[in-house]
C-alpha cells in the first residue's frame, strides 16, 4: 500500500474493503470558476478551470443489483443499497439534505437507470472513493463524486456517454436525488475541462470552447484562497436566488435572464420597477446581465493574449456578486480588499458564494507578499487561517 493519493492506494483500499481487485481507477476533479457566477441556471456564460485536486474512484461492476459505496474519507463501513430501490424520495442512502455523502453517487446510478441506461440487473457495482477536493469549500467536491461515479459506470458498463452527457445526469442526480437545484457548471467543468485550459461554456446549449490559460508562461499565478467559511449549497439561499432569477424572466416573458441584452439593461431594470419587482430582484437581474458580459469580457482579452487584463474584470465581477447578488461574506471581501491593496491585479469570490473559496490573479513574483497579507488580515480579523494553493488549470474526468 502506498501513502500518495493515486491509483496504488485507491486499489489497496478497494481490495482490503472488498476482497477483491477493482475492474478499475477513475479520477474527477474539483474546479474554480474564472468568471460567470450565478450565470449557469440563468442559460448564460461560465468559465470554469479544473484543479489538480480529484475525486478517485476504483470500482467494479456487479451482477446481482446490490450498490456498495465506500470513501475512505468518511468513518464507517460501506453503504449498500439495491439499485432497484433507489428513487429520490425515499433517497436510498438519504439525500444532500437527508444524510450524506452516498446520497451523490447513489443519486448518479438511479439518474442512469431513469435514462433507461441501466436495465435489469445491470447498475450494480462496487465503489471506493478517495477525494483530495476540499469539501464545503466551493470547490465542487460534489459534482467531482458525481462526475466520477459516472465515468466509472459508463466504462464498466459500456454505457458510450459523452462528457457532457455524463455531466447532465450529474446535474440530474443532484437536483431530483439529492434535492439541491445546481446549474450545470461544476459537472461540466469535472467532465469536460482540459489540461492548461479554461472551460469557456454556454450553459444554455452546452457548447463549448477551451481556452488556452498557461498562467506560468506569463508569469502570472492563480491562487485559491479557501476561506474555510463552510459554504452549503442546499440551505435555501442558492434555491432562493433562482427563484428571483426566474421570476424576473417570467416577468419579462424571455425564456431565461440570459436574453435579456446587456445594451438595453437600463431599460430593463426600469421596466422590473413597472411591473412591480422589488429592488432586490432588480439587483439580482443586473449581477446577471453584467456577469455575462464580463465572461464575454474575459474571453476576448484572453483571446487577445492578454492575461493580466483580466484582474480588473475578476474585481468588478466580484463587487457585483457583493453588491447585486449578495452572496459574499466578510471573509470573502477582506480576501479581495487585501489581496488588491497588496499588489493582486484582480481577485474575486468563486463558486455559490456565502463562504468557500476566493480566487486572485497574481504575478508570479508578488504571489508570497499577496498570500501573506491575506492570512495576516486573516488573524488580525480574527478569521482561522485561510487555506492559500494555486490553481493549476488540470484534466477533467479519465480513467487512470
Ligand atoms: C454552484 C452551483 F452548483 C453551480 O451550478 C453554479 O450555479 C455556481 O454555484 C454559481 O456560479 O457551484
Amino acid at each position: 500500500m502506498t501513502d500518495e493519493h493515486g491509483p496504488g492506494r485507491v486499489t489497496a483500499e478497494f481490495r482490503e474493503v472488498y476482497g477483491t481487485e477493482p475492474g478499475g481507477v477513475w479520477a474527477a476533479p474539483g474546479r474554480v470558476n474564472l468568471i460567470g457566477e450565478h450565470t449557469d441556471y440563468n442559460d448564460g456564460f461560465v468559465m470554469p478551470l479544473a484543479l489538480p485536486h480529484t475525486c478517485l474512484a476504483a470500482a467494479s461492476p456487479r451482477t446481482d443489483g446490490v450498490l456498495r459505496l465506500h470513501s475512505g474519507d468518511v468513518p464507517g463501513g460501506a453503504v449498500e443499497l439495491r439499485v432497484e430501490e433507489l428513487s429520490p424520495v425515499a433517497g436510498g442512502a438519504g439525500g444532500g439534505d437527508r444524510g450524506g455523502w452516498a446520497a451523490y453517487p447513489a443519486g448518479v446510478v438511479w439518474a442512469l437507470r431513469e435514462a433507461g441506461l441501466l436495465t435489469g440487473g445491470a447498475g450494480g457495482a462496487d465503489l471506493h472513493f478517495e477525494s483530495t477536493v476540499p469539501t464545503g469549500a466551493g470547490l465542487s467536491s460534489s459534482a467531482a463524486l458525481e462526475v466520477v461515479t459516472a465515468t466509472a459506470l459508463n466504462d464498466l458498463y459500456g454505457l458510450g456517454l459523452t462528457p457532457p452527457r455524463i455531466a447532465q445526469l450529474c446535474q440530474r442526480a443532484e437536483n431530483a436525488f439529492v434535492g439541491v437545484p445546481c446549474g450545470i457548471m461544476d459537472q461540466m467543468a469535472s467532465a469536460c475541462c482540459t489540461e492548461g485550459h479554461a472551460l469557456f461554456l454556454d450553459a444554455r446549449d452546452l457548447t463549448q470552447r477551451q481556452v488556452p490559460f498557461d498562467l506560468a508562461a506569463e508569469g502570472l499565478r492563480l491562487l485559491v484562497v479557501d476561506t474555510r467559511v463552510k459554504h452549503e449549497l442546499g440551505d435555501g439561499a442558492y434555491a432562493s436566488r433562482r427563484a428571483a432569477c426566474e421570476a424576473a424572466a417570467r416577468a419579462l416573458g424571455v425564456r431565461a435572464l440570459r436574453d435579456v441584452p446587456f445594451e438595453g439593461l437600463d431599460a430593463t431594470l426600469a421596466e422590473l420597477e413597472r411591473l412591480g419587482c422589488d429592488a432586490a430582484t432588480r439587483r439580482r437581474v443586473r449581477h446577471v446581465v453584467t456577469e455575462d458580459r464580463r465572461v464575454e469580457e474575459v474571453i476576448q482579452r484572453l483571446d487577445a493574449g492578454d492575461t493580466r487584463a483580466i484582474g480588473p474584470v475578476l474585481t468588478a465581477g466580484h463587487a457585483s456578486c457583493r453588491d447585486d447578488f449578495e452572496i459574499s461574506c466578510a471573509e470573502l471581501d477582506l480576501v479581495v480588499e487585501t489581496a488588491g491593496a497588496a499588489g493582486a491585479l484582480g481577485a474575486r469570490m468563486t463558486g455559490g458564494g456565502f463562504g468557500g473559496s476566493a480566487i486572485v490573479l497574481v504575478a508570479e513574483a508578488d504571489a508570497d507578499a499577496v498570500s501573506k497579507a491575506v492570512t495576516e488580515a486573516f488573524g488580525a480579523a480574527g478569521h482561522r487561517a485561510p487555506r492559500i494553493f494555486p490553481a493549476v488549470p488540470s484534466a477533467g474526468a479519465r480513467r487512470l
